[in-house]
């Protein structure tokens, strides 16, 4: 997906613009993360990027160092936070029509707190 095609009034952008609520997790500068609304698993976070791309390509190859590094930085924090490292946590992202990608604004699932099998089973 190229940004050409990002939709600003995707469900995560009306988030982020505080238009419709999100369980909050915690943020940075960049960044926000909150809890999915429908979790797949006991810890199932979602982290996004303030800033308008559409999935992982597009978020790493035009975003900033700096977003890019804030993206995984808060990441790494939420998984000590939430003692998910202690344990063990799965990172997902969906890109694309034939991953099923839902919400067209870059978001990786962190999902954790059992354990949780195969990933394709
Ligand atoms: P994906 O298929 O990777 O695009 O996953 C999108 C996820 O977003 C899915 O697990 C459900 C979640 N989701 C969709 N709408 C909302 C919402 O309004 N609030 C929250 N917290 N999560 C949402």
């Amino acid at each position: 997906m190229s940004n050409a095609q990002y939709d600003p009034n995707n469900v995560f952008a009306r988030i982020l613009r505080g238009e419709i609520p999100a369980e909050r997790v915690c943020d940075s500068k960049h960044s926000f993360a909150f809890y999915d609304i429908s979790p797949a698993a006991p810890v199932h976070i979602l982290v996004v990027p303030r800033g308008a791309y559409t999935d992982f390509h597009d978020f790493t190859s035009r975003a900033s160092n700096d977003e890019i590094l804030d993206f995984w930085k808060l990441v790494d924090k939420i998984s000590a936070e939430h003692s998910l490292i202690h344990h063990g946590f799965r990172i997902i992202s969906n890109i694309g029509p034939d991953s099923g990608q839902e919400v067209p604004h870059f978001h990786i699932h962190m999902l954790g707190g059992k354990a949780l099998g195969p990933l394709l089973s």
